[in-house]
């Protein structure tokens, strides 16, 4: 039942990212001057994800939108599964890590995230 979920879940995962690649986002332009501040600030957040994860797909989308340029890691194997679960204290997909002022906190949930992202981009 649990290999079935997870096939299930899977392959839906696989089915949205074809449709979301079907109907992409139209995403939001800035100046190039803008843009680079957005950049600058991007690179203090980093997405634990797995691919096919439909509610990663759904936070990828709203990250395509904005315009951001977020770096993914894959939590779905090796070290940045660990520094998750270590780090984040679960082994829940997607989660926004947020490195600001020396402190790093760890936001799970994915419309929480895509709140966090449209409140501050
Ligand atoms: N309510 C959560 C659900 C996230 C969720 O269920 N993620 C799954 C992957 S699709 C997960 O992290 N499962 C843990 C695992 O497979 O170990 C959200 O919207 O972000």
């Amino acid at each position: 039942m649990r290999i079935f979920l997870k096939l299930l879940r899977e392959g839906s995962g696989r089915l949205l990212i074809f449709i979301d690649w079907v109907f992409r986002p139209s995403i939001i332009k800035r100046s190039d001057e803008e843009q680079m501040i957005v950049d600058q600030k991007t690179e203090s957040l980093k997405l634990y994800e797995f691919y096919a994860c439909p509610f990663c797909v759904k936070t990828r989308r709203a990250i395509k939108r904005l315009n951001l340029k977020v770096e993914t890691r894959n939590a779905q194997e090796g070290s940045y599964r660990t520094e998750l679960e270590s780090s984040g204290g679960k082994i829940q997909v997607p989660c926004l890590q947020i490195s600001q002022d020396g402190e790093v906190s760890w936001l799970y949930e994915s419309n929480d995230i895509i709140g966090y992202l449209d409140k501050h981009f």
